[in-house]
Formats: structure tokens, sequence, C-alpha cells
């Protein structure tokens, strides 16, 4: 593998990058280009700015062309799940990508399981009911506006929709597949029946077979080639196309082994043989996503880093003051309120911040409510949403041992919220088992670990030891 580069475009919610990992004795990350990902309101809806990502992507894949030459040898991308590009038979984008915190599918869970059963899709995918899983989302379209899924022939979540513009190829990838709510739990195909039952059957969008994470899908199309000064010989595989899938990759093996993936969101779970599907796995909200080999991976979202960074928006968008994350770590750790505990995963804190409703005062509000007086200043609020953070995981780490009957040996953090040291010292304190620092970067990690496999410059052992 000695000189070899693969390149992991990875996209968060918050943030997007491009990271070339050279593969070397050790797998180094070098990155290429970060860009902000701002989604906004537009014609009815919140969307993602895709040109704007795709322009930072672009312009990532032209430094790491500049950087490294023909030492590149693939690219692949990964994405937050569940959201989607609708493409028409020519090709044609029908609509630009809905953020899945849009409103659209406000009521669809309750009108679903009203008509079929509250357990009508865990039954069959062993997916937790979220709101904004791409089968409500659908759902959603079908009632406001049926023709565009009539017409559509393609259904490209993030990630494959990017592999496409890069590659020309189109697939949907397994692992992203599964988060959707409507694909068999071992990635095999799409759920025909469940399909049909829920009111989707005859699409277009579903005649088509999923991918594996690590299929050599093309090398990049000429346009790609020129835009970037990329070799038309670098491939585009996939690799666990839901960013979750790619960084718990890292994830050691064996058993009592859990992770928290840290970002936008917190998904704390486990990489397991099968998936957990009993009564109490369905009550701890546990939704069994697939892993990139094909394994079950049992997680809980939880609601993550999510409400402090939009507190940090109202700070700093409307107060007009300029913290870093490290500065409200530090007014955390001196804070005048010590020991409250928000519930981060009150559904009031899952739309985005705005001028009219800023989370700051959502957070205040939230305490009121309950007749607790928060001190309205950033430290004491951004300690209390990371003992929230914190009681959650220490409380969803007991249900997962208790439903995978696994004692935790460790608990891996990997992603950006491992950098707040502060989190993680209250996380230890709440999980009571060994906390194991992994990489901040995982998710590109990860990703570049699965490219680096299925082109034979990697083993399984390796991996296991990044
Ligand atoms: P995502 O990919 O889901 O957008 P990341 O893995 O990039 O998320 O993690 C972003 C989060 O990590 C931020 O919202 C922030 O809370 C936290 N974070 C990033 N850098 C720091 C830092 N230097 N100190 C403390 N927290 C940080
Ligand atoms: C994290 C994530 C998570 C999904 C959510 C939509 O980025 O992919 O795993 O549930 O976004």
């Amino acid at each position: 593998m000695m000189n070899s580069v693969v390149i992991a475009v990875d996209l968060g919610a918050e943030s997007g990058r491009v990271i070339a990992a050279e593969l070397n004795e050790q797998v180094k990350l070098v990155e290429m280009g970060r860009f902000l990902n701002k989604p906004r309101f537009k014609d009815g809806h919140l969307r993602w700015d895709m040109d704007a990502l795709w322009a930072g992507i672009i312009e990532g894949l032209s430094t790491a062309a500049k950087q490294y030459g023909d030492r590149i040898v693939s690219i692949a991308c990964d994405t937050w799940a569940v959201d989607y590009a609708l493409l028409d038979a020519d090709d044609n984008v029908i609509e630009e990508a809905v953020c899945y915190r849009d409103s659209r599918t406000e009521g669809i869970v309750e009108e679903v399981e009203a008509k079929f059963g509250a357990n009508v899709i865990w039954e069959r995918t062993g997916i937790r009911n979220l709101p904004f899983n791409t089968i409500f989302q659908l759902l959603a379209l079908q009632k406001s506006d049926p023709e565009k899924l009539n017409k559509a022939d393609w259904m490209l979540t993030i990630p494959d929709y990017l592999a496409w513009k890069l590659s020309g190829v189109k697939s949907n990838e397994w692992t992203n597949a599964s988060s959707t709510g409507i694909a068999k739990p071992d990635g095999s195909a799409w759920d025909l029946d469940l399909i049909t039952k829920l009111g989707l059957g005859g699409l277009a969008i579903f005649d088509k077979p999923l991918t594996k994470s690590g299929t050599d899908l093309a090398c990049v199309s000429s346009e790609t080639s020129q835009l970037t000064g990329l070799s038309p010989s670098v491939k585009v595989l996939t690799c666990a196309a839901h960013d979750t899938g790619s960084a718990v990759v890292l994830t050691p093996p064996g058993e009592g082994q859990f992770f928290i993936s840290s970002g936008t969101w917190s998904l704390m779970g486990m990489i397991s043989g099968k998936a957990l599907m009993s009564q109490a796995a369905k009550d701890a909200l546990l939704s069994n996503e697939l892993a990139w080999d094909g394994r079950s991976r049992p997680l809980k979202n939880i609601m993550g880093l999510w409400v402090l960074q939009n507190c940090r928006r109202t700070w700093n968008e409307e107060g007009g003051a300029a913290w870093t994350y490290p500065e409200l770590v530090e007014f955390a750790r001196s804070a005048k309120d010590v020991n409250l505990v928000l519930d981060v995963d009150d559904e009031i804190f899952f739309e985005q911040h705005s001028k009219e409703n800023p989370y700051a005062d959502r957070v205040i509000k939230w305490f009121a409510d309950r007749g607790v007086e928060l001190t309205d200043d950033e430290g004491s609020i951004s300690r209390a949403v990371m003992r929230g953070l914190a009681h959650a995981y220490g409380k969803t780490l007991k249900e997962l041992e208790q439903v995978s009957g696994q004692k935790a040996q460790q608990l891996t953090i990997l992603g950006g919220g491992g950098r707040n040291q502060l989190l993680v010292e209250m996380t230890q304190e709440l999980c009571d088992c060994p906390v194991r620092m992994g990489a901040f970067e995982a998710t590109s990690l990860g990703n570049a670990a699965i490219q680096a496999y299925a082109l034979g410059l990697i083993s399984r052992e390796a991996i296991a030891k990044l």
C-alpha cells in the first residue's frame, strides 16, 4: 500500500471535508478542504445547498490533485443519512434535496402507525420510526406532490448522488439504504412487500439493486477529471455511505465493545452479528442499521452536539459574539449552575435555530417549564447541554448492555465530539466503563479504510488496529 492515497469526501450536517489518506506503514489523514454546511429555506422547504457543497468538494479534490497527483487511486463519499435527490429518466434532478429537519414529515409517523400498527416497519427492518427517516419523507412527498415521485427513476441518497456526480454511475449503497426504513435488514434488496404495504408500490426508484460498501463504481468522469485535475484513472468507490457506518468501522472487535459516534448527532451502539429485535430493544428505541460488512449496527440516535451548535448560533449570530467550541467548553467548566441536566432529546430541540425561537431561550424555557431557573449565560447553558448528553449516554449504555446481554468492556468515542474534553470526562463519570478516545476524524478514516480494503491495500486485521 506504500505511497497510495485515497480520498474521503465526508459531509456532516455542520461541515463537510475532503481528506486525503496517505497509506504507508500508518494511515495518515491530511485535510484538503473544509466548508460549512448551511441548509436554508427555499421554495417552501428547508433544503441543503447542494451547489455550495459540490463547490467545496471540487475545491478540495483540486487541492488533493495538486498535492498528490498520480498517487491518488480512489475517492469515496459519505454523508449524513436519510436524505435524497430524485432523478428523472433523463438524469434531471427533480428538486433540490430537502433537509431531514424540514417540517414536511409532521404527523406522518402517527398516520402510518394508526393505519398499519406501530411495529410495521420495526418488525421487518429493525429500524425505529424516526419521523425524518426516508420512508416518512417519501410518504410526505406522495401526499403533497405525487407527480415528483411518479416521474422519478432513481432515488439517490446524498452520498450516492455525489458518487454519481463524480463518476456518472448511479447506485444505492446498502448502509445508507438501511437507514431509509424500507430495505431488507441484510441489505440484500429494497423490501418491496413493505414498500407496497405502505402505499409506495410500483415506483421505478425501487426496481434498483442495492450496492455493497467497497464497490468499484467506475473511474471519475471526464468532467470531474477536468474540473479537479484528478487523473481519469482515479476510481470512485462506495464506502459505508452512511457517515455513522464509516465512523464505527473503527470500533475495536470483540464482546462488550460499544461506541459513540459523536458529532451533530450522538449515535451510541455496537457492531453485532445479529440484529437486536426484542421488545426491550424496541422500547430502548434502538435502530438496527447495517454495518459496512453486512453485520448489524444496533444503535440509538441521541440528539447530540446539535443542541450546543445551535446555542452557539444564538450567541454568535444573534448576540454578536464569536465563541469557539473550546471557549464554550471553558465557560462550562466554570459555570454557575453545575448540576443541571437538560433532556437533549426533547422534541423542541429538533428543529434548527431561528431568530424567532433562539436555542439558548429554548433551553432556559425547558428548565423554567419544570420550575428550575437556569442562569442565562453561555457557561451554564453549555454545561446543562453537556450533562444532558452524558446522562443520555449513561442510560443508553445500560439499555444496550441489557438488550445485548454484553457487559461493557470499553466505550470508544469517535468523531469531532471527542475534542470536547469536558464532555468526555462527564461521559466517563456517567458510563461506568473504560472510555477510549477514537479518531476525531473517524468517519473519514473509516471511509478511507473501506476503500483501502476494497482495493486490497489493507487487511481486516489492520483496520481493527487503526
Ligand atoms: P458532523 O460531522 O456530524 O457535522 P463532527 O464530527 O465534525 O460533526 O463534530 C462536530 C462537533 O464537534 C461540533 O458541533 C462541536 O460540538 C464539537 N467540536 C469540534 N471541535 C471542537 C473543539 N475544538 N472543542 C470542543 N468541541 C469541538
Ligand atoms: C449522523 C447521521 C445519523 C442519522 C442522521 C440523519 O450524521 O447520519 O446517523 O440518523 O445523521
